[in-house]
């Protein structure tokens, strides 16, 4: 069998390896006009419109990025001095996770002042500087837009729980207490799972679909719709490129808060999503915002099911730009992980129903879940690599727009703390409380948070071998992964097979192959339980992905009629033996043309 060395038969990818691993010359900011090829084509891109097809998303969890005074907590300094780490990555767009003024209930996700900066994070300055050194690579920025719910901290509800008559009391959803008990709705953080809490002040009871903290705004009103807009306005003209709407599909609600049929919480989307007037809301918002800047909208879970879905992102309904769905991430919550089988079929389900028309966004991670190689791929040190890799090779290659997690470029995995002191995500810890008080197994909580805590994913990021990872000087609000000795971008970058590099070079083939963002998905072999395989054809171009998801080595014969065309465009091992039938190594993860 003969053997290709991947550097040798294939010297673009090479020289784009190498060119990677080159840092860039700093300017006065520490930030640099766009100098590599791959800044001059995601400049290029910038300009088109539908952009948001093309690009790559980044996204930074801002707390546990880069630390630039020593708190501990990440801040927008800090993301500054990276800007040519993300150049370099080659990714077209960040999104950063709230930085918005917030007492950090939720982590930013409960928002007391929607135009201001969380001191921690930094100021106004800096985010101007922030915004400005990524244009200036040619990468846009992408808000989260956290508007189901304000903090309890935000003026309006201040205001609005000062007093029955207060013009604030209908941004919110109020219950009367002389109405008697409110009819129930479930809580996804609450303590006792009850989304209902009583505020004496106004002998009342307030909605909070999340926290208690975070008391839902109430849609209905059209003076909060116009102040949303206006703050929306507020980001737009500052130049950002986009918002990630955050619970949107949560926003409508019938205020006569009909009664739920019973276990209507097992079937949470089906309830809360999709509630009445949403589409009139989001269209509304299209017209009077959206429609006016060349921006990137995705919805935050959209519907149950793909029909739902498509009706926020058919471009004939002037509503979002793509939705992203829940299905692939509900897979491998469990002890025994998942079935291969469930996972191609959830993919193909969801790239067909798009075929025609409407656009999804492709992540295997993010904030609220695990780190994707633990949950997906293998964490073990002798398949931690390859995996990772493998992982990165399907996000970049399928159809969709990309959302890589910081981090994971590098293989960062679970933490999988041992004791509940060291969470610091209020949904584990008050699910922990819960548990308790209701006297149930607290080993078996635990067991599964290791698994699927949402802390495991936002652990600091790993920068080199020194103290807290290059974290922070000071101590990290959340523990450093122990494994950021060999875990780490720097040791990573001198390291031209590294999970890093080779990130990089799938950036880099996508931007090269538009075969790979907008080319036709063809599923091969779904009853395969070891390896997921499929085409990409645009015209002429064919492109084959081969992914192993197991540890061993497996086979896999060529269906007739596909012939590759050449040495892989990608591949996670260096050898690459051209046959009828392709010997993979573990997790290996091949791109190859074909004729
Ligand atoms: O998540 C909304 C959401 O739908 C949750 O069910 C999410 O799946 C949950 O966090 C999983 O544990 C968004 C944000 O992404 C999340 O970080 C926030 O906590 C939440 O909204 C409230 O703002």
């Amino acid at each position: 069998m003969q053997i290709f060395r991947l550097a040798l038969t294939f010297p673009l990818l090479a020289g784009l390896a190498a060119g990677c691993s080159q840092p860039n010359k700093a300017g006065a900011d520490g930030a640099t006009a766009p100098t590599t090829a791959a800044a001059a084509d995601t400049a290029a891109l910038a300009k088109k419109p539908g952009w948001w097809k093309e690009t790559v998303v980044y996204q930074i969890y801002p707390r546990s990025f880069q630390d630039s005074n020593g708190d501990g907590e990440g801040d927008l300094r800090g993301i500054i001095s990276r800007l040519d780490y993300l150049q370099r990555l080659g990714v077209g767009t960040v999104w950063l996770n709230p930085i918005y003024a917030s007492p950090n209930d939720d982590s930013g996700y409960d928002i007391s002042d929607y135009r201001r900066i969380q001191p921690a994070f930094g100021t106004m300055q800096d985010f101007d500087a922030l915004l400005q050194g990524l244009h200036r690579r040619g990468i846009k920025l992408v808000m989260d837009l956290v508007v189901n719910h304000s903090s309890d901290e935000h003026e309006w509800f201040r205001q609005a729980r000062s007093s029955r008559s207060s013009p604030y009391r209908d941004y919110y959803h109020w219950w009367p207490a002389e109405r008697g008990k409110p009819t129930p709705r479930w809580s996804f953080f609450d303590v006792n799972s009850d989304a209902w809490r009583y505020d004496s002040l106004t002998n009342s009871y307030y909605l909070h679909y999340f926290s208690r903290k975070q008391p839902d705004l109430n849609w209905e009103n059209p003076k909060l719709r116009q102040e949303i807009y206006r703050m929306m306005r507020f980001w737009l003209d500052k130049g950002i490129d986009g918002f990630r709407m955050d619970a949107f599909q949560f926003v409508a609600k019938d205020p006569r808060f009909p009664v739920l049929p019973p276990g209507y919480e097992k079937n949470i989307i089906r309830y809360y999503g999709n509630g009445p007037h949403l589409h009139d809301y989001i269209q509304e918002m299209n017209r009077e915002v959206l429609s006016k800047y060349n921006v990137m909208t995705v919805a935050e879970g959209a519907g149950s099911g793909p029909t739902d879905a498509m009706l926020f992102v058919d471009p004939a309904r002037k509503e979002l730009n793509m939705a992203y769905h829940f299905e692939g991430m509900d897979l491998a919550n469990g002890p025994d992980g998942y079935r291969l089988t469930d996972f191609k079929r959830i993919y193909t389900r969801w790239d067909s129903a798009f075929a025609r028309t409407g656009w999804l966004s492709i992540y295997l991670a993010n904030h609220d879940q695990p780190r994707m190689l633990s949950k997906f791929g293998d964490d073990r040190p002798a398949f931690r690599a390859a995996s990772a890799k493998l992982l990165n090779t399907f996000i970049l290659t399928m159809r969709g727009t990309p959302y890589c997690y910081n981090g994971d470029e590098l293989g960062m995995s679970n933490i999988r703390f041992k004791r509940i002191e060291d969470y610091r995500d209020m949904e584990t810890r008050n699910g922990y409380q819960r548990v308790k008080n209701r006297g149930g197994d607290l080993n078996a909580f635990l067991a599964q948070a290791k698994r699927t805590a949402r802390d495991n994913g936002r652990t600091p990021f790993q920068w080199d071998a020194s103290a807290q990872a290059g974290f922070s000087t000071g101590t990290p609000w959340l523990h450093v992964n122990p494994n950021y000795r060999a875990v780490n971008a720097a040791a990573q970058e001198a390291d031209s097979a590294s999970v890093l590099n080779h990130f990089r070079r799938a950036t880099a083939l996508r931007r090269a192959h538009p075969v790979l963002v907008h080319g036709q998905y063809r599923l091969l072999d779904a009853a395969n339980p070891h390896i997921y395989a499929y085409t990409r054809t645009l015209g002429a171009a064919r492109a084959l992905v081969v992914l192993n998801f197991t540890a061993e080595p497996r086979t896999w014969a060529l269906p007739a009629g596909l012939t590759p065309g050449g040495a892989p465009w990608l591949n996670n091992y260096p050898t690459f033996g051209p046959a009828a039938t392709l010997a993979l190594q573990p997790w290996q993860a091949l791109v190859l043309p074909l004729r």
